[in-house]
């Protein structure tokens, strides 16, 4: 059965460029609620941790720089199967093969630097969740 509950970051481009407040809305009025939420800057040893799956890719060490370059807003988004949802609304990793209207074609520069970040499975949101938020933080 599909959770109710997924993962997000709004990356440091998204941050920098102001557009914490456009994709909260769009995410809200989407029909996620906010469940925990936080603005925090990832130290290199937390973006190797969470991104360690990756840690084979060329892009690696690109990808970790960029992640801890600013402050991040992560937050627990709770909704009818969540997951499938959210990376529904957020649109392609590569912001070009992003759905008009999406996240990623709204507020993406490239697949590098794509804005937002959405859990790929129910597993990774509640590891995802956990990495960033004690229990008692979550509502
Ligand atoms: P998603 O974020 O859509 O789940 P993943 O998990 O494949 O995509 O990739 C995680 C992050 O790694 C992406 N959000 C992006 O910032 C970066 N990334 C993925 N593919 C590339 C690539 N080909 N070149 C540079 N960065 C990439």
């Amino acid at each position: 059965m599909a959770g109710n509950k997924t993962f997000t970051m709004l990356k440091p481009d998204a941050v920098e460029k102001g557009h914490i407040g456009a994709i909260l809305d769009q995410i809200t009025a989407s029909g996620f609620r906010i469940v925990a939420m936080k603005m925090t800057q990832m130290s290199k040893m937390e973006a190797e941790q969470f991104y360690a799956i990756h840690k084979e890719r060329p892009f690696f060490g690109e990808l970790v720089e960029y992640m801890t370059r600013g402050p991040i807003v992560a937050a627990i988004l709770e909704k009818d199967n969540a997951v499938e949802d959210f990376r529904a609304l957020i649109g392609a990793t590569n912001p070009e093969e992003a759905a008009e209207g999406t996240i990623r074609k709204k507020y993406a520069a490239s697949i590098g630097e794509n804005a937002i970040h959405g859990s790929d499975s129910d597993e990774n949101a509640a590891i995802e969740g956990s990495f960033h938020f004690a229990q008692k933080n979550v509502f």
